[in-house]
């Protein structure tokens, strides 16, 4: 296997600084060693540039920095898609999740019908009128589906990216009140929190390949580190308590990597800033590690 990373140092998306450093942090936790070690080929591609938000100028309180998102997300997706037809797969590191615009883009341009597995404490969801913050990050698996504002759901000239019934929410614990009505309405698959109580992962997860993975040329895996419990990743920019252990992340990334669905995949939300010992990069490493069928014996 041949995987070339590609790092989104963004942090326009969200209202805190230091998701930026994200993707430095996870290399620093030994990120191409690790993967080197299980004998995949790993091409580092180095960053996407992307403006500091002390440089811009806020136009909009209800897209905030949507001019630079855009516009940094065609470089993003450019760097997917340009992977993939070098055949590579592309892991992708932010950075905030409003980078996986780009991601899914370019990923969705190569291969026509993707699936979409997003995990995620977040809906991710809203859109410029259903937003109480004005941050992108929150309205991505929207823009995804051809919800929100015409520049975010037009980046690469196409919309949407991915079906609803490709489309599969986990993890989910934090849902804001208009944020729920509109992806009742999307017909997207979701699995709570309480579903992975209830079934457990293992089950969640054997439902989630046969949605995203049935009938599609392939999978792209946006994961927000934000899914865990903070106890294990303390270090991303909104936490929520009550989330996945490490264990239940890992299983559903062998599962992934047992399927063989995915075509690329992203980790995304890490603040070093809030972090304890560079700890949640680490976390992530191994997750990428796991995503990418390391095996235990
Ligand atoms: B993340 C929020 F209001 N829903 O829209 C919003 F709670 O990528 C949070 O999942 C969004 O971390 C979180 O601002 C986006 C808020
Ligand atoms: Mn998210
Ligand atoms: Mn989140
Ligand atoms: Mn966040």
């Amino acid at each position: 296997m041949k995987v070339r990373i590609i790092g989104v140092p963004m942090d326009l998306g969200a209202d805190r600084r230091g998701v930026d450093m994200g993707p430095s942090a996870i290399r620093y936790a030994h990120l191409q060693q690790r993967l080197e070690e299980n004998g995949i080929i790993v091409e580092d591609g180095g960053n996407i540039e992307v403006p500091n938000p002390e440089s811009r100028k806020i136009k909009d309180e209800k897209l905030k920095y949507l001019h630079e998102i855009v516009e940094s997300s065609e470089r993003t997706a450019d760097a997917v898609s340009g992977a993939i037809e070098d055949g590579f797969k592309p892991l992708v590191l932010g950075g905030d999740h409003s980078i996986a615009l780009g991601s899914v883009t370019g990923v969705s341009r190569v291969l026509k019908k993707i699936g979409l597995i997003w995990i995620d404490a977040h809906g991710d969801f809203n859109t410029q009128d259903t937003t109480p913050s004005g941050n992108i990050h929150g309205m991505i698996l929207a823009a995804s589906l051809g919800l929100g504002h015409e520049a975010l759901t037009n980046v690469g000239g196409f919309s949407p990216k991915v079906l609803p019934e490709n489309t599969v929410l986990i993890g989910v614990r934090s849902i804001d009140r208009d944020e729920k009505r509109l992806i009742r309405e999307s017909g997207i698959n979701v699995f709570t929190m309480n579903d992975i109580d209830q079934c457990g992962m293992r089950n969640v997860m054997k439902k989630a390949i046969k949605l995203a993975g049935g009938g599609t040329a392939g999978v792209h895996l946006s994961f927000d580190m934000d899914v865990l419990d903070p106890m294990v990743a303390p270090g991303v920019g909104t936490p929520v308590r009550g989330g996945i252990t490490y264990r239940e992340a890992a299983l559903a990334m062998e599962m992934l990597a047992e399927s063989g669905i995915i075509r690329s995949l992203e980790f995304v939300e890490v603040n070093p800033i809030l972090d304890r010992g560079n700890e949640t990069a680490k976390v992530a490493v191994g997750l990428i590690a796991s995503a990418l069928g390391e095996e235990i014996l």
